[in-house]
């Protein structure tokens, strides 16, 4: 395998490849995004009123940027640019309406064939819906008809353990808790969610290196780090306001570092829209100034070969005198393990480790190079490191990494896990797990005076077998497109048709509402934007974003229709049909959120005066204890864990190893639009991304139509084969079109995350 090289920023010839595929050579930003921004609000909002409460986003009093998790810089109250929020804010204030009129006008057989996108676009979801299997139709009931009729299945259903309580990351702490505390009075821990798809790698990874499953940095950090490594992540789209603090960060003189098969041009340059010097006079600032185009899959096995190159330069440092390369102090105070890592690191040869890589020894050493010239470095990872076979041992080896020259619980240094949906960390920590501690389940039972099961749940993997395999009767869905982020849809969306009950509850007509099961409900709710009063009182929901800032949001928008309910109110209301007896307070919690956080603060410690503390503006830090040195590992310590890169990658060799992508007008299996403009799509997604030498020994061209057929023989086919800066032998393409290539065994055992990044595919020409 040739190396790719670090590559500085190398601007590629523009010429179009083919129809709808032209290299992009901007910046990040600009006025591009100020273009697209533009557009989808002449689109979608048709100059409405509502366009205004862009300027409410992540506002004190206004709402939480429904896209992505990253935090909002605490000094500023001034508006924040980002185009994909912008995206997310206007994508939800549509004045398109998929009311019971447009139902009445599709059957559901007909709605099947219609692309994600159109189904999206049809507008919000205005009223309950309970599908008629006579008519083919989803018909307008009252909501009192749904939550009985949801009810009545829920009881039918013998065993609590067969209904799948599923949570998409957008659903607020308050929605989450009450959502937990109904599916565990009821009976049950199966709490698939969006995390299993997502970081459940760092929520197993990070406890067992660290003790503590979240990032530990905030973004003060980001102003005292002298390298930032980007390592599997995709921040121009899916983080965009992330770039303002990378540039800042740049600007001050700090190395940002990208290690990732496909060049992402959002990483390399960025123009801040804010910026109006750099946007009139078209300048924008670099970002990443090298680049590591590691093989998908490859990076225990770089970040191994760059912690060889580490020991032998603090061996050769220490032998000629000098203070070496490792903080020795840190690693004899702070952890356990370094031994037997130097021994693994001994044995293992530079050839194996080049291989497995896709990069050079030498690539290892610059890497190491640069990484010894920061006193403090900070390692920003996504879904390139969680979501593989070994998403978990490539958590570990980031903070293996970290740990060796002490940046982790220092200024300006740690680990920064990007995570996706903009509560999913909080959702977390409100209880949607399936394996709850007993010491959580003790505080929920006293706290309510109910009694929790004890039983472990089904994760997304498992909860998906159970219903494939008819073990499961029920699934209620709070937000999301479960079946269609999932893998192996050939088999999943029939089964979801043998189930007693599909509840969704979601704001936009989606393919998972499209399975119609034996009883069939679809629930509309409020979305982040929309105004949501109870007695006269604005309600504000809280989140958690990714840096462990919790803060209130406050939905301003007049509501898309009179007949939504939140989140918490479906929840709460459900709660009251299925248990009239019920001696919680219910209603109440319902009607006044102050009263659920009342109760969180009972169960969580850490949510202490929680009521008071979201008063102020920007809301408050969850203490992160690995941030303060303290490790509540069974060690006491900091742990270096060791893992073995050989085995079961022989599938892999004989085949491209496909890493499956968000383009930039998507929002995971929310298809806004065709163009994918870092990447220089436009007008279509049937692409596949290949380097040029692999598609030449295929003996295909550019713009040839290819069929993908993974190891196990599924196929996606008609997709055209685009040349792209991309490490050899890995491919790219688009979800969640591509999730037909996977199957519900391809997941990391460790985590149970799906190996979305890296799929055993071959290619054949269309046929
Ligand atoms: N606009 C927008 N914003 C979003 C989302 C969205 O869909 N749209 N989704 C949200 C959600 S839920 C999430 S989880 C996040 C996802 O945000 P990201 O983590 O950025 O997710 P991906 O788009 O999957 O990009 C993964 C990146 O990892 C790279 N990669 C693939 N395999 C490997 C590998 O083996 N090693 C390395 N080093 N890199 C690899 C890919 O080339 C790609 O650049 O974004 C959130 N924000
Ligand atoms: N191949 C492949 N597959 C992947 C991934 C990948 O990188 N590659 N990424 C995975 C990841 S990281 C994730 S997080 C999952 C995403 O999985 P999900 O979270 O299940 O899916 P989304 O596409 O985010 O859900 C979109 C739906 O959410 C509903 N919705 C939007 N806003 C709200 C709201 O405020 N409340 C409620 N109740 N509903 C709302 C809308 O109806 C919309 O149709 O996909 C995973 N699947
Ligand atoms: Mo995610």
């Amino acid at each position: 395998m040739e190396n790719s090289g670090p590559n500085q920023n190398n601007t590629p010839p523009v010429e179009p490849h083919f129809k709808g595929y032209k290299p992009y050579t901007g910046p990040a930003g600009g006025w591009g995004a100020l273009a697209a921004v533009a557009h989808s609000i002449r689109d979608e909002m048709a100059l409405s009123p509502r366009t205004t409460a862009l300027f409410q986003m992540n506002q004190p009093d206004g709402f939480d940027c429904p896209g992505c998790a990253w935090p909002d810089p605490r000094h500023t109250s001034s508006f924040e640019f980002c185009e994909n929020g912008a995206k997310a804010m206007t994508w939800e204030a549509t004045p398109k309406r998929a009311a019971p009129e447009f139902f009445a006008q599709h059957p559901v057989s007909e709605l099947w064939s219609w692309s994600d996108h159109a189904l999206e676009d049809a507008g919000r979801l205005s009223q309950p819906l309970r599908y008629n299997h006579d008519t083919d139709h989803f018909e307008a009931v009252s909501w009192d008809e749904a939550l009985t009729g949801i009810a009545q299945s829920l009881r039918s259903i013998s065993d609590p353990n067969q209904v799948e309580f599923y949570t998409s990351g957008r659903t607020s702490n308050e929605a989450a808790f009450v959502y937990q505390l109904l599916a565990r009075a009821y009976g049950t821990n199966n709490f698939p969610d969006c995390s299993n798809m997502c970081h459940e790698p760092t929520s197993v990874g990070l406890p067992q290196s660290i003790g503590v499953g979240k990032g530990t940095v905030t973004l003060d950090d980001f102003d005292q780090a002298d390298a930032i490594f980007c390592i599997g992540h995709n921040p121009a789209t899916n983080h965009p306001r992330m770039l303002t603090a990378l540039r800042n960060a740049e600007l001050r003189g700090a190395k940002i570092i990208a290690v990732n098969p496909l060049i992402e041009h959002g990483l390399q340059r960025f123009t801040p829209p804010q910026d109006p010097v750099e946007m009139i006079t078209l300048e924008s600032t670099p970002l990443a100034s090298q680049y590591f185009q590691v093989k998908s899959g490859g990076d225990v096995a770089f970040v191994k070969g760059v912690m060889k190159v580490l020991l032998q330069m603090h061996q050769q440092a220490i032998t000629a005198g000098q203070p070496g390369v490792l903080d020795t102090d840190f690693i004899n105070e702070h952890t356990v393990g370094f031994d037997q890592l130097k021994a693994d690191l001994e044995a293992i040869s530079w050839d194996s480790l080049e291989k497995k890589s896709g990069l050079s020894q030498n690539d290892m050493q610059n890497f190491a190079h640069i990484y010894t010239q920061a006193n403090n470095a900070i390692i920003c990872y996504g879904m390139g490191i969680t979501q593989h076979r070994h998403g978990t041992e490539n958590v570990r080896h980031l903070v293996n990494l970290l740990l060796l020259r002490g940046n982790i619980g220092k200024p300006g240094a740690g680990i920064c896990p990007l995570r996706g949906h903009s509560n999913v960390q909080g959702d977390r920590t409100m209880g949607i797990t399936e394996i709850p501690t007993e010491a959580f389940l003790q505080k929920i039972d006293t706290a309510f005076g109910i009694q929790s099961p004890r039983q472990h749940g089904h994760n997304a993997i498992t909860s998906l077998k159970a219903i494939i395999e008819g073990r499961s009767q029920g699934f209620i869905g709070m937000g999301g497109n479960f079946a269609t982020a999932m893998p192996d849809q050939d088999r999943s969306y029939q089964a979801f048709k043998q189930l007693e009950l599909n509840v969704q509850i979601i704001t936009k007509l989606n393919r998972t509402a499209l399975l119609t099961a034996k009883n069939t409900y679809i629930l509309p709710t409020l979305g982040r934007t929309e105004a949501d009063i109870k007695n006269g009182v604005h309600q504000a929901i809280t989140v958690e974003d990714s840096m462990s800032m919790v803060h209130a949001s406050t939905g301003r928008l007049k509501p898309a229709s009179e007949h939504l309910r939140s989140e918490v109110s479906i929840v709460t209301d459900l709660a009251r049909t299925l248990f009239p007896d019920s001696p919680l307070d219910w209603e109440g919690m319902g009607s006044n959120y102050d009263l659920i956080r009342d109760k969180i603060a009972e169960v969580f410690a850490d949510f202490h005066d929680f009521n008071q503390r979201i008063q102020q503006p920007g809301g408050f830090h969850l203490p992160n204890a690995a941030a303060q040195r303290q490790w509540n590992t069974p060690s006491a310590k900091a742990q270096f864990v060791i893992s073995s890169i050989e085995e079961d990658d022989a599938i892999e060799n004989n085949y491209f190893v496909l890493n499956t992508v968000r383009s930039h007008d998507q929002y995971n299996t929310t298809v806004y639009g065709y163009n994918d403009r870092y990447r220089g799509v436009k007008g279509r997604r049937d692409i596949v991304f290949i380097h040029a030498d692999d598609l030449e020994q295929l003996g295909l061209q550019d713009g040839d139509k290819v069929d993908l057929v993974s190891y196990h023989g599924r196929v996606l086919a008609g997709l055209s084969a685009a040349v792209y800066p991309i490490a050899k032998g890995t491919i790219a393409a688009y979800f969640p079109e591509a999730n037909v290539l996977l199957s519900l065994d391809d997941y990391d055992h460790e985590s149970g995350i799906p190996s979305y990044k890296s799929i055993p595919v071959s290619i054949r020409p269309a046929q």
